[in-house]
């Protein structure tokens, strides 16, 4: 049995999200904008189903999907680009590829202790948020 990343999560930090977003091509101003957004998850896991909900004052995004099953991914709202995305689990981790435009782009998901991490990498750059566990 996997471990269970259902429920909602807000976040408590978010270390190089900058660099994650230059890398990514966002203009200054959503930029400026996009760094002082306290971003929510909301994650229902049922069985291989996922859907990762992040939330914000300012924009909302969402995918729903099968573990192990490549899907079409646009990032709408984000950077607006179209991936090829498939999310795995490695042990207790879940280990997202996102093939596209940008080299070396994907995501994991973790769990440590009441925290949920995640690490966000495109290219060379890593960003690294950590959420706490909403009562
Ligand atoms: C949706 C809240 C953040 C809105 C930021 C708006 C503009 C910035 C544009 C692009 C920056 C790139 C990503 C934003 C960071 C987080 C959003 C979701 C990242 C993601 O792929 O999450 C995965 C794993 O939880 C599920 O989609």
């Amino acid at each position: 049995m996997p471990i269970d990343f259902s429920g909602t999560w807000v976040m408590e930090t978010n270390d190089n999200f900058e660099d994650y977003m230059k890398i990514l091509n966002i203009d200054l101003v959503t930029r400026k904008i996009a760094i002082h957004l306290s971003q929510t998850k909301v994650i229902i896991q049922d069985a291989d189903k996922l859907t990762i909900k992040t939330l914000s004052t300012f924009r909302n995004y969402e995918i729903s999907l099968t573990i192990g099953e490549e899907f079409d991914e646009y990032t709408k709202g984000l950077d607006n680009r179209m991936l090829k995305t498939l999310v795995n689990w490695q042990g207790d981790t879940l280990v997202c590829t996102q093939k596209g435009e940008k080299a070396n782009r994907g995501w994991k998901h973790w769990i440590e202790g009441d925290k949920l991490h995640l690490e966000l990498y495109c290219e060379d750059v890593v960003c690294h948020q950590v959420f706490r566990r909403k009562q």
